[in-house]
């Protein structure tokens, strides 16, 4: 299995890149029930699209986390400890990292990891602009498929940060491999600090993942321009409507691409058949109950240490360490490069 982990930004385009996305692309969409992953939303245009979507009145996703996090950084700073070593995961335009280093000047290095080089790269550069002791190992790739931790940062206290309930974006079973991954990564002693959307009611569930302007709606339909721009596909844009519904019994908002009449598409050597109402699965955003999450992040391999959550609409930020109850380390669950499929999503 490959892995993008300890190549420099500047060298990441590994061959298979394009490759791999035609797989999935093709494999989605031959599928009975049609899915894309929805880590490929986020190209140049798709990372600009999510952060305008993080501006919106009715995505209150980013400002509750933001708002809790402004709160709760002092305590998260009292159990960092000195010279400790950020692993964020999905990393993006690192706007909430700032919070977590401001309250935590003893951090010496940050290692954000992001699919989107683009973004990734003018984030390191202006967070070591405005961090100026700060080591800044910026790792370009899938951060489902990270192996390896640099070796600078392998002797130092390390902490994992994975904000923005993008852990909501899994299956559960995928969450729970991930975890695992995580903690087998980062090691005995680890922290792991991770947001998670909780269930709220579906009237503000709904606009947060359907604006009225429109901009979720050109966030999702984008992954069909990026499949006609890199995969030299024949997708018409205009015949898919964006859809946001909400998944009771799985708990969770699901976006949908809805092909509105009965096309065919040429992607790669194959032609893709949809009928009309027919629909393609893009994303989905679980929104956890408490005990939900917890359970999860103990069949991960952690441990809660405390969990922080805001007024409506709920949000919750968990600290996870690696201790069993009586302080005993819990040894490595699972061997990260020894799991069945390379990837998670
Ligand atoms: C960045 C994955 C957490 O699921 O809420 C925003 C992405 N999708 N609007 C989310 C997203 C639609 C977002 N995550």
């Amino acid at each position: 299995m490959t892995s993008v982990s300890m190549i420099p930004p500047t060298q990441q385009h590994e061959t298979s890149a394009g490759s791999r996305f035609l797989d999935d692309v093709l494999r989605g969409l031959s599928a009975r029930r049609k899915t894309l992953p929805s880590k490929y939303f986020y190209d140049a245009e798709g990372s600009r699209l999510f952060e305008a979507i993080c501006e919106l009145p009715e995505y209150y996703v980013t400002r509750t986390e933001t708002a809790l996090l402004v709160d709760i950084a002092p305590e998260l700073a009292a159990f960092v400890a000195d010279g400790a070593a950020l692993v964020e995961f999905g990393s993006g335009a690192s706007a909430k990292t700032r919070l977590i280093l401001d309250a935590s000047p003893q951090i010496d290095v940050y290692i954000p990891i992001d699919i989107s080089e683009v973004a990734l790269s003018h984030a390191a550069e202006t967070i070591r602009a405005d961090y100026r002791g700060l080591e800044v190992i910026p790792l370009v790739g899938d951060f489902t498929r990270v192996l390896e931790l640099p070796s600078a940062v392998r002797s130092r206290p390390i902490v994992g940060f994975f904000p923005g309930s993008t852990i909501g974006n899994f299956e559960s079973a995928e969450a729970e491999r991930f975890l695992r991954r995580v903690r087998a990564l980062l090691g005995d002693g680890a922290l792991f600090i991770v947001g998670a959307d909780l269930a709220q009611a579906p009237e503000v569930l709904l606009p947060a993942y359907d604006d009225a302007g429109g901009v979720t709606a050109a966030f999702n339909r984008n992954l069909l321009v990026r499949i006609n721009r890199e995969l030299g596909a024949s997708l018409d844009l205009d015949a898919f409507e964006h859809r946001a519904v909400w998944n009771e019994a799985e708990s969770r908002i699901e976006m949908h691409l809805v092909s509105s009449r009965d096309q065919t598409a040429r992607i790669g050597s194959r032609t893709i058949v949809f009928i009309e109402g027919e629909v393609i699965h893009t994303e989905s955003s679980h929104k956890y109950r408490r005990e939900v999450f917890e359970a999860l992040v103990e069949r991960g391999g952690w441990r809660l240490k405390t969990a922080w959550t805001s007024d409506a609409p709920s949000f919750g930020v968990f600290l996870l360490d690696t201790e069993g109850p009586e302080g005993v380390a819990v040894t490595s669950p699972m061997n990260i490069e020894s799991s069945p499929s390379g990837e998670i999503s």
